[in-house]
């Protein structure tokens, strides 16, 4: 049997910003973007106040006066999750980064040495906090989902073991939406509910067939996930450096002030950087929207979200938003570029387990037949704009032929 380890750092931005500032210790802090943007970390003192991921920053300053909002800087949290990720590594080689501040590890080979999880666990808590003054939480078990809910179980700086016979017993009670880190989202959590299906316990007891009729193929991974069992392979390290962020740029062919041809030229590009982000399993919650103009000057918005996304719908609204300061246009545009960054891992695709709506099975569908066929076989109305304008060929167009072919 493997033993896996699933570190996650608590309220990992804000922590890193309060162990850079001693005046934020004990105060309740969220990290946000600039501008009216919303919390993506929240310390567990601001949580008490009932402050949450996502949640606007005027909402949150309305709930705690003395709260404090820091404007997030990604060098820093990418820094100190390359520390945690050395720290962990030191233990063993088998380290698979799940998110910026989440990693598995394998050590079933130090436990064969003699040493428990629990030690090895407390040890990596007490290093990272000499080292770098914040906290992380673990779940330990046999396999990479329980060791994932084991995490959310103690946090903050809880060290939390939980086996199968454990889960068996527990998951009796346990509530269907603690399986929300495992690719059971929020739709599919719904529908379990509609069903009568509300603890995890209940699923482990309902009939396959009629999971089955619900959530297809994905049943069987969702009786599994009940029963405790899953996937205990974790890769080895490989990367350096986590991937910071995926990104897109184009020259037009001719500046322009047109809005109309700039925003297809945009859905173009945020075509191509949510294809590549959705190619590595990846989401984003942090867009970034690159203008350059006929003059060669240069103008640089971002929006940071509450929310990880890798669809080209999303990611083009954000931009359409973003596009919205500038606009109307001082001077014609020669570029644009799109950035995705603060990456994470899609649970979905790394789990399986969620069922996917029409619009996610839209996607994949789209995504599936460009693969085969080149990028932009299949494009939104908009793209038949640029191709008016005669821009596609910039923007990776396939060609004719291949256009042809479907
Ligand atoms: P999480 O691990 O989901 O949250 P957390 O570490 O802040 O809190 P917890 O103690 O419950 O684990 O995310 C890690 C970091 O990723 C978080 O500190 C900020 C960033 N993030 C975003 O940028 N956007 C998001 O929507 C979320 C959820 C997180
Ligand atoms: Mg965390």
């Amino acid at each position: 049997m493997s033993v896996i380890l699933l570190l996650d750092m608590d309220a990992f931005f804000a922590s890193v910003e309060q162990s850079a500032n001693p005046n934020l210790k004990g105060r309740p802090v969220i990290v946000c973007g600039e501008g009216r943007s919303v919390a993506t970390a929240v310390s567990y003192d601001a949580r008490k106040y009932g402050i949450k991921t996502g949640m606007s920053v005027q909402e949150a300053k309305r709930r705690c006066a003395s709260l404090v909002a820091v404007v997030g800087n990604m060098d820093k949290y990418v820094h100190a999750s390359l520390r945690v990720q050395e720290i962990l590594i030191s233990v063993t080689p088998k380290v698979e980064v799940f998110s910026i501040d989440e990693c598995f590890c394998d050590i079933t080979a130090n436990v064969r040495r003699g040493e428990t999880a629990f030690d090895i666990s407390k040890k990596i808590q007490e290093r990272i906090y000499k080292e770098l003054k914040i906290t992380g939480s673990v779940g330990i078990s046999c396999n990479k989902p329980l060791a994932k809910i084991a995490s959310k179980l103690n946090k903050p700086n809880g060290i939390t073991e939980m086996y199968p016979e454990q889960f068996k017993e527990f998951s009796k009670t346990m509530d269907a939406a603690k399986l929300a880190g495992v690719g059971v989202g929020r739709k599919l959590l719904k529908k379990l509910r509609s069903l009568g299906i509300y603890t995890v316990g209940d699923i482990a007891s309902a009939k396959i067939s009629l999971l089955k009729s619900y959530f297809g193929i994905n049943a069987y991974y969702l009786k599994a996930l009940s029963e405790g069992k899953g996937d205990d392979k974790v890769r080895d390290y490989t990367h350096k450096e986590a991937e910071k962020s995926v990104s897109a740029s184009r020259t037009m062919p001719e500046n322009s002030d047109d809005i109309k041809v700039v925003k297809a030229y945009m859905r173009m590009i945020c075509e191509i950087a949510a294809f590549r982000l959705r190619k590595k399993g990846l989401k984003s919650s942090n867009i970034y929207l690159g203008i350059r103009y006929g003059d060669f000057s240069f103008r640089g918005m971002q929006k940071q979200l509450g929310e990880y996304v890798n669809d080209t719908k999303a990611v083009y609204e954000i931009c359409l938003e973003l596009l919205g300061n500038i606009y109307p246009f001082e001077k014609p545009v020669r570029l644009i570029a799109v950035r995705l960054g603060v990456l994470k891992k899609d649970d979905g695709q790394e789990f399986i387990f969620d069922s996917m709506n029409r619009a996610e099975k839209f996607v994949k569908a789209v995504d599936e037949i460009n693969a085969a066929y080149g990028e932009f076989v299949l494009k939104p109305a908009s793209h038949l704009i640029a191709e008016k304008f005669g821009i596609q060929k910039n923007c990776g167009m396939t060609e004719r032929e291949k256009i042809n072919k479907v």
